[in-house]
């Protein structure tokens, strides 16, 4: 069991990204403004940078000597893993925090030294929130979530989206497609924490990305490691925490079904 420290930490966080899911909700009323990252699908709000800033000075005030790695920028230059370090992201899903209002998630997770102690992910408007501490279970509202059980893949959802069975510059449509047909079902919910966890919590059995941040999964990695979970690169190496990686979440069973029958005979690229 994780000692008291840890648990402090915990209730502070929990406190601070309920805080910031109303700043957000407040946020509905308002006009945003949108920018362009890479692309003209690759979005920010001044509402992710505004709900960074307030995480990050939180952390900061109350921890000095920890450090923060956020997506938009407003944590610190992490070059190592050393230490207790924050990985967030503001909004998961922030073209659905646009174009939906909802279905978009608030991530944060805490290593110490590379190892993951906490993991938190709030469905802002659903009101689900995630977390674990390191050995102790994951939780929904409190609530435990089970063990993932033995399963097949013609029984299960997979999270997918469809640009990884279209052309793209990273897969061969053709390797992920006939998955499409395999499974029960395809799932696509345009946030990649949300996926995580809906993984973690059998809502999914399955969940594939060929290109997630640090901030997308690390939360998520700690919830599947709770409950008997598998989260690996595509091809079945494991994922570097600091760099970008493709992510092949699942349910164990259903991790290697996938892995054995549909990617290792097919795979030339990561
Ligand atoms: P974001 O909303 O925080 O950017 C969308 O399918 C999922 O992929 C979201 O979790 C989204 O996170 C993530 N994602 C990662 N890189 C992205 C990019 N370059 N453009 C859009 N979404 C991206
Ligand atoms: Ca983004
Ligand atoms: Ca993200
Ligand atoms: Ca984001």
């Amino acid at each position: 069991m994780l000692d008291e420290h840890w648990r402090q930490l915990f209730g502070h966080a929990e406190e601070w990204i309920k805080e910031a899911g109303k700043l957000i909700k407040q946020s509905f009323q308002n006009e945003i403004t949108i920018q362009f990252k890479t692309n003209f699908s690759d979005l920010v709000t001044n509402i992710d940078k505004q709900v960074e800033q307030f995480l990050t000075s939180n952390i900061h005030k109350a921890y000095p000597d920890h450090r923060v790695l956020g997506e938009e920028g407003f944590g610190d230059f992490i070059e190592s893993s050393e230490g207790t370090v924050w990985i967030i992201d503001p909004i998961d899903g922030t073209t659905n925090f646009v174009n939906q209002q909802r279905h978009f998630a608030i991530s944060v997770a805490i290593y110490h030294h590379g190892a993951g102690k906490i993991g938190m992910i709030y469905d802002v408007v659903a009101d689900e929130f995630y977390h674990c501490l390191k050995g102790e279970g994951a939780y929904l509202n409190g609530v435990k979530l089970p063990q993932l059980k033995e399963k097949k893949l013609s029984q299960s959802l997979i999270g997918l989206n469809a640009t990884w069975v279209t052309k793209n510059r990273r897969i061969d449509p053709a390797v992920l497609a006939p998955l499409v047909n395999a499974a029960r079902g395809i799932r696509s919910y345009g946030s990649a924490a949300i996926e995580i966890a809906y993984v973690a919590s059998g809502r999914l059995d399955g969940y594939i990305s060929m290109r997630l941040s640090p901030w997308d999964f690390a939360a998520g990695m700690l919830l599947i490691d709770e409950v008997g979970g598998k989260i690996t690169r595509i091809n079945g190496e494991s994922i570097n925490l600091f760099e970008q990686n493709s992510v092949f979440v699942a349910n164990p069973f259903i991790h290697e079904e996938i892995l054995h029958n549909f990617i290792l005979p097919k795979f030339d690229k990561k």
